[in-house]
Order: C-alpha cells, then sequence, then structure tokens
C-alpha cells in the first residue's frame, strides 16, 4: 500500500497560487481569507467549521477515531470567517496543514507534552512512544497523540484547530501552526469561541467527555513497580492505616503475574489475589493491577491459545502472526481494531474482576516493543479492522492501538461489575481517549525539573479533553531527595490523579520512607486533599458534564489578562482554588480577591512545604472531615469556606452522589447551592439549597468558615439550612 502520497491537485493549486503573484504562505495576511488546496468545507455547529483537502479520501481517514459522531454539514461557511487552513505538500512529499497566527495569539494545548505550558516555538511528533525518563527525541514524542491546538488572542477570544488524523505527525508551532501528516492529507475542525473556556466544552461535545470516576479513584494512591509478594502489599497497606496516613488505593505492577503472563498470578508471590483483595477491602482499600496488551507466545497458556485459535493477533506485512519482544519474551499482540478481538478481550475481564480486583492499569500499550529499533511495531504490520473500520497498516492504527485497547479494557471490566464504575488507567491514549481511561504521564525522572514540568503537562492534557491526570509524584526513575519528596507530595496532593510510584530497584518511597519530618509533611499534603473532596468531586462531575478541566491554568481565571498567559507554576483548580507550589518565583496571579486558606491548621503562607491555597472573592468552598480513606466519605456535616467579593456575596455548588455505581444517572445525585451575603454590620446570612436531584445526602450541618485576609472565622454549627452568623460578634 502506498503510504506517502503526494496530494497532486493540492500541489497543483499551490504552483497556481504562486503564478498568480500569490506567497504561498504570505503570513497573517491569509487569516482572513480561504486559501490553498481546500477541497471542501462547511459549517457542523454554531461557529465550528469543516474543511477538506482537494482529493480526501475518505476510505483512508475515516470513521474517526476522535469524534463521537460525523458532523453534520449546516451550510457554507459565514462571510467574515477567519481561521482557514492552507492544505500543501512539503518538498519531502508530506501532507500538510498551516494556519498563520496573529502576533499576540498564544498556543496551547496538543496533548502530553514536554516543555511549557505555552506552546509557541514548540514541535512535537504525535506517534506514542515509550520514552523512559522522556529521554527519546528531547521528550518531544510520549505515550499519548492529542491532534488539537488550542490558540488564545489577545483580547481573550479562542479557536482550536482538530487535525482528524490518526496517523503519524508533526505539530510544529515554530512560528505558524504547521501539521505534517505521514500519511494522506487529512480534513480540519476549526472551531471559533468566545473564551477558552468555550473552546474545551465545544471540544468536548466533539470528541466526549471522561464518565464519573468512582469516588475512591480521587483518593491517594500508593504504587511502586512492584510490591511483592503479597505479604508486601499488605504490609504498606496497614502503614497506611497505623501512621493514619490518608490512602485508598494500592498497585499491583508486573511482579504479580506468573512470567509476566497476563491474568495469571505468581504462584509463590501472589498465591490467593482474592484473599489479598478481601484482606485490603478489610481496611478500605482498593486494589488495582495490571495488564499489557503483549500476550506470552506460548502453547498450553490459556490466553495465547484462546487468541490463536481464533486469530486474533496483529500480522506482518506477509499476514503471518506477528511477534515481539516485551517481558515475558515473545509475545502476540490483539488485534484491537477487530470487534471479536474487543469483545473477546471483555470476556477476558470476566474472571479476573471476580477475584476483588477494583481497577485495570494498561500499560505498555503504545504498544511498546523491546528489541526493534523503533520501539514498537513495525509500520507495514497488519491490522484487519471491521465493523465499519477498514484493514489497514499499524502506521495508520498505531496512535490509536492504546485506545482501542482501553474501550475494550472498560467494556470487559463494566460487563463484568455491571453495578460499578469502571476505573481504567492507561500509558498510551489518543483524542478522546478520556471517556475510557484516565492517564499518567509515563515513566518520569525524580528531579526537579521534571516534577516542575509535571503541572504544565497536567494542565495542557487537561487543555486537551483529558481531565484525569497526574505523573508518577516522587518521580519513577531514580529516587528523590528527601527534599524533592516533600516538595512533590505537596504539591502533589492536587493533582486530579494523586499516586505516588517508582520503578523497581529505588529506593523506597512511600510517605514514611524519608523520615518523620518528610511523612508529616505527607499527611497533611494528603489530609488537605481529603478534606477538599467534596468539591473536587464537583470538579470531577462538572468535567463529566462540560470537558472542562479539574486542573486549569491560571489564564482561565481572567483569559483577557495577557500576563497570566505563560504562568504554569501556579495552577487553578477549578475556578475557585488557586495553588501557588512554595518554589515558584514570582508567579503570574490573577487580579481580585483570593485569600489564603487553611485546610488542616497548617498556615498556607509560612509552611515551608505545603502551596498556598487561595480561595477566589465570591465563592464558597465545600469540606468534609479528615477521613483515612473514602468508604468513610460523608456529607452530612460541612464546614463550607465562604470568601467574599466586593459585594459582599459569595456562592458555591456542590455535587454529590452515592460514589459509585450508576444510580446517579437515574436521578440519585444531588446539587446543593449555597448562598452567602455579608451586611455592614458584620451579620453574614448563609443558605443552602438542594437544586436538583433525588439522593439524599443527608446534608443538615454546617459551619461557616469566613475567609478574611488575616484568617478564617469560623461559626458553631448550624442544623438548618438557613441562618444568620456575626463575625464581628466573634
Ligand atoms: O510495569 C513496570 C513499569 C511500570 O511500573 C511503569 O509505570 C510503566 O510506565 N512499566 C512502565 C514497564 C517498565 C518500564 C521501564
Amino acid at each position: 500500500m502506498e503510504i506517502f502520497r503526494k496530494d497532486l491537485a493540492t500541489g497543483l493549486a499551490m504552483i497556481l497560487a504562486a503564478a498568480i503573484g500569490l506567497a504561498a504562505f504570505p503570513g497573517e495576511c491569509l487569516a482572513q481569507k480561504p486559501s490553498g488546496g481546500i477541497g471542501k468545507s462547511a459549517m457542523i455547529g454554531k461557529n465550528m467549521a469543516i474543511f477538506y483537502p482537494e482529493g480526501f479520501k475518505a476510505s483512508e481517514m475515516l470513521p474517526s477515531m476522535a469524534l463521537l459522531k460525523e458532523p453534520v454539514e449546516e451550510g457554507a461557511i459565514p462571510s467574515g470567517w477567519k481561521v482557514f487552513p492552507d492544505f500543501y505538500v512539503d518538498k519531502d512529499g508530506h501532507n500538510c496543514i498551516r494556519i498563520p497566527i496573529e502576533k499576540g495569539t498564544d498556543l496551547y494545548g496538543t496533548g502530553e507534552v514536554t516543555g511549557s505550558l505555552r506552546r509557541n516555538g514548540k514541535s512535537i511528533t504525535l506517534w506514542n512512544t515509550d520514552n523512559y525518563t522522556y529521554k527519546k527525541s528531547d521528550g518531544k514524542v510520549l505515550y499519548q497523540s492529542h491532534p488539537w491546538i488550542m490558540a488564545v488572542r489577545k483580547d481573550g477570544s479562542a479557536y482550536g484547530i482538530l487535525v482528524d488524523n490518526t496517523w503519524k505527525q508533526e505539530i510544529d508551532l515554530t512560528d505558524t501552526i504547521k501539521v505534517v501528516s505521514y500519511g494522506p492529507a487529512s480534513r480540519v475542525i476549526v472551531i471559533e469561541r468566545k473564551s477558552p473556556q468555550l473552546l474545551t466544552e465545544a471540544l468536548a461535545k466533539l470528541t466526549g467527555t471522561m464518565e464519573m470516576p468512582p469516588l475512591w479513584a480521587l483518593g491517594y494512591q500508593q504504587c511502586r513497580w512492584s510490591y511483592y509478594p503479597d505479604t508486601r502489599v499488605k504490609e504498606v497497606a496497614s502503614e497506611f492505616r497505623k501512621l493514619k496516613i490518608p490512602c485508598d488505593v494500592i498497585w499491583m505492577d508486573i511482579h504479580y503475574m506468573q512470567d509476566y503472563k497476563i491474568f495469571t498470578f505468581d504462584s509463590l508471590r501472589f498465591p490467593d489475589p482474592a484473599g489479598l483483595n478481601g484482606y485490603l477491602h478489610s481496611i478500605n482499600f482498593k486494589s488495582v493491577w495490571m495488564i499489557d496488551p503483549g500476550v506470552k507466545k506460548e502453547k498450553g497458556y490459556f490466553v495465547y491459545d484462546q487468541g490463536e485459535a481464533g486469530n486474533y493477533w496483529v500480522q506482518d506485512s506477509t499476514g503471518k502472526e506477528f511477534n515481539g519482544d516485551v517481558w515475558p519474551g515473545p509475545c502476540a499482540f490483539p488485534d484491537f481494531t477487530m470487534p471479536q478481538v474487543r469483545k473477546w478481550w471483555e470476556g477476558l475481564y470476566k474472571d479476573y474482576m471476580a477475584l476483588g480486583i477494583d481497577g485495570v492499569w494498561n500499560d505498555m500499550n503504545e504498544p511498546s516493543v523491546f528489541k526493534s529499533e523503533s520501539g514498537t511495531m513495525p509500520e507495514d504490520n497488519i491490522h484487519r479492522g471491521g465493523d465499519g473500520l477498514p484493514e489497514d497498516v499499524h502506521l495508520r492504527y498505531h496512535n490509536v492501538y492504546g485506545m482501542l485497547m482501553v474501550k475494550a479494557t472498560r467494556e470487559g471490566i463494566l460487563k463484568a461489575n455491571p453495578d460499578k464504575r469502571p476505573f481504567v488507567l492507561s500509558r498510551a491514549n489518543y483524542l478522546g481517549g478520556q471517556r475510557y481511561a484516565a492517564t499518567w504521564t509515563g515513566d518520569n525522572t525524580a528531579t526537579w525539573k521534571q516534577f516542575e514540568m509535571s503541572i504544565p503537562m497536567v494542565l495542557n492534557l487537561g487543555l486537551s479533553g483529558q481531565p484525569f491526570s497526574g505523573p508518577d509524584i516522587g518521580g519513577f526513575a531514580g529516587s528523590p531527595t528527601k527534599e524533592l519528596f516533600a516538595n512533590w507530595m505537596a504539591v502533589g496532593a492536587f493533582y486530579p490523579f494523586c499516586r505516588d510510584h517508582t520503578e523497581k530497584g529505588s529506593a523506597d518511597q512511600e510517605p514514611w520512607a524519608f523520615g518523620k519530618e518528610v511523612e508529616n509533611v505527607s499527611r497533611t499534603a494528603i489530609e488537605r486533599r481529603y478534606r477538599l473532596l467534596p468539591y473536587f468531586y464537583t470538579l470531577f462531575y462538572k468535567a463529566t458534564q462540560t470537558g472542562l478541566p479539574v486542573m486549569r491554568p491560571v489564564f482561565f481565571a481572567d483569559p483577557k489578562d495577557t500576563r497570566l498567559r505563560r504562568e504554569d507554576r501556579a495552577f487553578l483548580l477549578g475556578k475557585d482554588l488557586l495553588v501557588i507550589p512554595k518554589w515558584t518565583k514570582d508567579p503570574a496571579l490573577p487580579k481580585g480577591i483570593w485569600n489564603s486558606i487553611s485546610l488542616v491548621g497548617e498556615n498556607s503562607q509560612k509552611d515551608p512545604y505545603q502551596p498556598d491555597l487561595r480561595q477566589r472573592g465570591g465563592s464558597i468552598i465545600p469540606l468534609t472531615k479528615v477521613i483515612q480513606s473514602t468508604v468513610d466519605f460523608r456529607t452530612d456535616s460541612l464546614t463550607l469556606l465562604i470568601c467574599f467579593n466586593k459585594k459582599g456575596k459569595a456562592k458555591g455548588t456542590m455535587y454529590s452522589d452515592a460514589g459509585d455505581g450508576f444510580g446517579y444517572k437515574k436521578g440519585e445525585y444531588a446539587i446543593n447551592r449555597f448562598k452567602a451575603k455579608e451586611s455592614a454590620d458584620g451579620s453574614i446570612s448563609f443558605s443552602s439549597e438542594k437544586t436538583e436531584g433525588e439522593y439524599d445526602n443527608c446534608l443538615k450541618h454546617y459551619r461557616i468558615g469566613i475567609v478574611t485576609p488575616s484568617g478564617i472565622v469560623y461559626s458553631g454549627w448550624y442544623d438548618k439550612n438557613e441562618f444568620t452568623f456575626n463575625i464581628k460578634k466573634q
């Protein structure tokens, strides 16, 4: 099959343009005009347009893997439309798209990337790659691919470019927006919105949102490669309870398997996985276990035998079973493009989940293949597709291999436990993959640089549709110093996905492994997270409804304030909480009232480790008690932190439900709205009203904390939904 095609028509159009005196890429002046190589264009929604290159071949690109559904055309592009792509073929024969940018436009998104939050001047390759320590290609190629660019203009308005292409691509933002495809020419969607927030929501309408996670997945999680044998797992879990450091999840990495064979258990190290899970559950822990895509090629091993009998494997270019080395040695790889393979994969989880496993971790699914120069399978391997997906080469499907895998994993664990919300963590993924799995940023290192960089990494994933992510806290490769670990835990407590993880052979990295001082820093950090759980859970709910990220860049507070555009050390959680790491030098902070808060007795402004948390004037943040795991999470008694705006008003919202299961889809949820007003005499009236849903969250005890520039003034406890409290009488 011909992979690198020249789009002749596009090339001719460019020659013609040059002949009649138009520069091929005259820069900004073209931003207002339709330009080269557009075969067809149409509106597909309000302020949303689609552009097809001349000679677009649907069979090479469709069905879209990113979009929820095929867009419906709604008429011609209106006059005055600002952003048009140029389609052209470069000197190497690659199909390209170029979009000039106006001066003062800041670029973001592009998924999982190293480097700063602002992407101007940066280039990356979209080719899912196992990149240990981010060393390969200087970190410009990582585990996931998001062909999506967010552009924020000087005036705060924003537009987004979605290049609907799964093939290998390069996004080059050195002086303009340029996307080079290593496959056929692809269609482009351009979305115009008044703000970056509205743009993020529009992206979610197209590519979907994450599903409501189980509440336990928001808790603190402990991992290492690997905790074994099972007695060590129990020991670590028990230590959390003994030291009273809140924790919800313990993770099982590859050493639990028998000879690294997926869906098996080492007979000596993990002889009784159900018993282990039972023990963990008895002390309010959940467990997440790893499953990789590589299946050991071994006759008599049930997974391999079933795959062979079903003819389920990815094939080499000659049509034979492809084998590549991973942990177990030579492996075969399920062809997840085939519907019957996904169905089989789903079924494998039935007995597995029945052992009391709570969540699944899909690693190595770029897919990573050892002993190969490329680190993955050959580009001309064959995927056979089905159900509308055409048979095609690996080059086309590589970037969605992980996404198709986690789609099937999610389905499988849902079928195994139909009354529980699935939790899947995936290393590889693709634009839209938030529909199936949360993610982490792969094999980072225990260095300050990568710690600092984890913040823009999580932010850009959020701006690319994935709200549920976080790095390995403490760093995966190597061992952090005491100082680095303490700082990482203090900030890490605020990542959407909050997990400490480290590699084989590194020093112990549990919160207590660095001595008492760091243990205390870690406990305080994690307790802060747990107190904020009602707020976090509400943010996750909002992410499921709107696609707005949980962790947001500071410029979301005021997209018109261009001072904030490069800030990527401080960050926002939702719109009401600002997190300022202690080591952030001269952060650019939003204007207006932002008062420091204390959650567990810490002095956020003076503490050497705990980031300064500041609450937005005009907001109310719900807090629960410190608990040791989300099993004890309750919303019957709440402390509400109230930070008034200049007009002496504040409001807030809280979402709650059973924390697991699907009752919430049938109305078993509650949305409570809180309001407060301050009068000149110091009296504060507070009210709480349940405005939506039929879930009884038992909310009846309230205490309010008025957040002032000099500290928090607390009321007593009230047993009613409306009351008045006088701050001056305190
Ligand atoms: O399964 C072992 C590791 C895992 O701990 C890590 O989180 C993954 O990113 N896995 C990669 C394979 C080995 C990496 C060197």
